[in-house]
């Protein structure tokens, strides 16, 4: 049984849907803390879980018969700011319980993701590699950066399979995003289908490594499916697909809106932004497990717009 926590979430919701679809309705249990997103309703069962209690967290566990975590309950970069207490304290407890928990029952695997926002301004811009001068700045960086040596820690003290891919931005349209940095090329879409006018806040070359949602859980499912002894980095692998600033994607949104026009209006968020690499290096995920990525930004952008026009 696979339960996913974190259900809810713009990646929750995508990784549920598609477990289910892999797995069986019945062998992946969705759960959060809020109540169950709407897309979720009828396609399998639905726990209220607070990854912060460990001990109700430890019981339905036992109780439900789970093999398998993908703990995706995280607080994200912007957000984070806002809140550092708070997000240092969901974002590490929350995997320490459930790295925790894997020990102890013996747990067949457990997903994790962290993020190219563990990469600071010291790090190489263009091409980061797997392995580099890593100096987070964001409070979000700090604990996925602090929570891949954990996942290290887990996997050669106690022999706990934890898995991680450091995501790029991720773009999707069929559950909100959570406070992300990335976020604006999510809602440049919502807003060009709305108004035909987005104001961005950052700045028209502020690039930054971006994948398609399908992409990522694509991703996702492939490294929990490969040969445990295909992965050697247990970490946190460098993931990539696509990097282009808010200009671009504005361009490639023109030629199927010819009205679209864009302003910048940068704010906190950019600070966060030009801390991050603009291009990832995964040649290390692409050697180990075998990754591809498959959506370039016309393709994204295409596939988008179509969705979200639905
Ligand atoms: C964020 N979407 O903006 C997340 C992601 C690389 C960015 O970690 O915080």
């Amino acid at each position: 049984k696979i339960l996913v926590i974190g259900a809810s979430g713009q990646i929750g919701v995508e990784l549920t849907l598609a477990l289910r679809k892999i797995y069986g309705e019945q062998n992946v249990i969705a759960s959060d803390l809020r109540e169950q997103n709407p897309l979720l309703q009828g396609s399998g069962p639905y726990v209220s879980l607070d990854v912060m209690n460990k001990e109700m967290l430890h019981v339905q566990i036992i109780r439900q018969g789970v093999t398998q975590i993908y703990l995706l309950a995280a607080i994200l970069s912007a957000t984070g700011e806002k809140n550092p207490a708070l997000a240092w304290h969901l974002n590490m407890q929350g995997l320490l319980n459930v790295l925790d928990i894997a020990k102890e029952e013996k747990l067949n695997k457990v997903y994790w993701p962290s993020s190219i926002a563990v990469f600071g301004p010291t790090s190489p811009k263009k091409d980061c590699p797997q392995k580099t001068i890593i100096e987070p700045i964001t409070v979000y960086g700090i604990s996925k950066y602090a929570g891949e040596f954990w996942c290290n820690y887990y996997f050669n003290k106690y022999g706990v399979d934890v898995r991680s891919l450091r995501y790029p931005g991720l773009i999707s349209y069929k559950s909100a995003p959570g406070g992300g940095t990335t976020d604006y090329a999510i809602e440049i879409f919502h807003e060009a289908l709305e108004h035909e006018h987005y104001t961005c806040f950052l700045e028209k070359d502020t690039y930054l490594p971006m994948m398609y949602m399908p992409d990522a859980i694509r991703a996702t499912i492939e490294l929990m499916e490969a040969p445990r002894e295909k992965i050697k980095e247990r970490t946190s692998y460098n993931l990539s697909a696509i990097s282009f600033s808010p200009e671009e994607i504005a361009a490639e949104i023109k030629k199927h809106i010819p009205g679209f026009s864009i302003d910048y209006k940068p704010d906190y968020r950019l600070d966060i932004a030009k801390s991050w690499p603009q291009s990832i290096d995964d040649t290390v995920a692409r050697n180990d497990w075998g990754w591809q990525h498959e959506f370039d930004l016309a393709a994204m952008t295409t596939d988008m717009l179509e969705n979200l026009k639905q």
